[in-house]
């Protein structure tokens, strides 16, 4: 294991075989060519509108990202978009991806681009859950990590892969997991993150997280985007209420008698936040299920 910073420079022509190593491992809608390879990296290391980065230790090659700049209608003029991006096995969870992605950004700001995005087509989409009394829900969700929640007919559980899809979650994002240690007082870090997305006019009704097998850990809640109007109450469903607004970037720690508290989302206040463009909100939560 070697432990010196990650480098991201632009890659130069003696990076080729490095990076068609890499690029064989991303490969997975088109069988890998060597020679289309060659072909279109020696092109690319000559396309002005292309940013090609290499990440290195200094010994081994730890990935790569390749990003365009083109013109949109959406955005008035220059967009960036992240066409690739690699981080070898055994070098992920170390920060690399986070380091071609600030310097993607860094180069498509200083190419005039809006913003930049890139595909999620192998994430894990967002679906609209039934209650297991046949409701579909006005919240849209999808999970990190080994388990996440889920309802259908069948009931209220935690399972290891997205209903529709069949994959397994995502991993939970490091960021989030350094959030639970920073905010919990020891105890197992989260095996699952449920992701709600509130879009136009959704909500959810007052319940309890009781899904759970120890209630003693908590659950730690991130709003992003729009403005809630939240309430939580007492451990019986007939006590009295209080609302809270849940703004952009608010975390909360839901431990100790309120982790079985009564509680649910009234409303989102449109338009409140500029994160999530046209109304949307976030709230990712961070769980103990076993
Ligand atoms: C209080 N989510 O996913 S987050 C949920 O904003 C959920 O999407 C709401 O309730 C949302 O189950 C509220 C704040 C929150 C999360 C979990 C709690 C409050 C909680 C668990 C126990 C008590
Ligand atoms: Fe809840």
């Amino acid at each position: 294991m070697n432990d010196a910073p990650i480098q991201i420079r632009a890659a130069v022509a003696a990076d080729e075989s490095a990076v068609a190593g890499l690029a064989g491992e991303l490969a997975q809608s088109f069988p890998f060519s060597r020679a289309r390879f060659e072909v279109s990296y020696r092109s690319l290391l000559d396309t002005e509108d292309a940013c090609l980065l290499v990440a290195t230790d200094g010994r081994d090659y730890l990935g790569y990202l390749l990003g365009f700049r083109h013109l949109t209608f959406f955005a008035n003029g220059l967009v960036g978009w992240v066409e690739e991006i690699l981080v070898s096995r055994g070098q992920r969870g170390l920060g690399t991806g986070r380091a071609l992605m600030t310097s993607f950004e860094q180069w498509a700001a200083g190419h005039g681009c809006a913003m930049v995005a890139l595909s999620t087509r192998r994430a894990a989409p967002f679906y609209r859950p039934v209650t297991p009394s046949g409701q579909s829900m006005s919240v849209e969700m999808t999970n990190f990590g080994p388990l996440g929640w889920m309802t259908d007919a069948a009931g209220y559980r935690y399972e290891a892969r997205h209903p529709i899809t069949g994959q397994p979650w995502p991993p939970i994002p490091a960021v989030l997991l350094t959030l639970w240690a920073d905010v919990t007082e020891g105890g197992p870090g989260p095996d699952a993150c449920l992701v709600n997305l509130y879009r136009a006019d959704a909500r959810m009704g007052l319940h309890q997280d009781r899904d759970e097998r120890d209630f003693s850990h908590p659950v730690v809640s991130v709003s992003l985007g729009d403005t809630a109007i939240f309430r939580i109450g007492g451990t019986e469903r007939r006590a009295p209420t209080r609302s809270f607004r849940l703004a952009s970037g608010d975390v909360c720690v839901l431990g100790g008698d309120a982790r079985l508290a009564f509680h649910g989302i009234d409303r989102v206040l449109a338009g409140s936040s500029a994160l999530a463009p046209g109304g949307e909100r976030i709230n990712l939560t961070l769980r103990r299920a076993l």
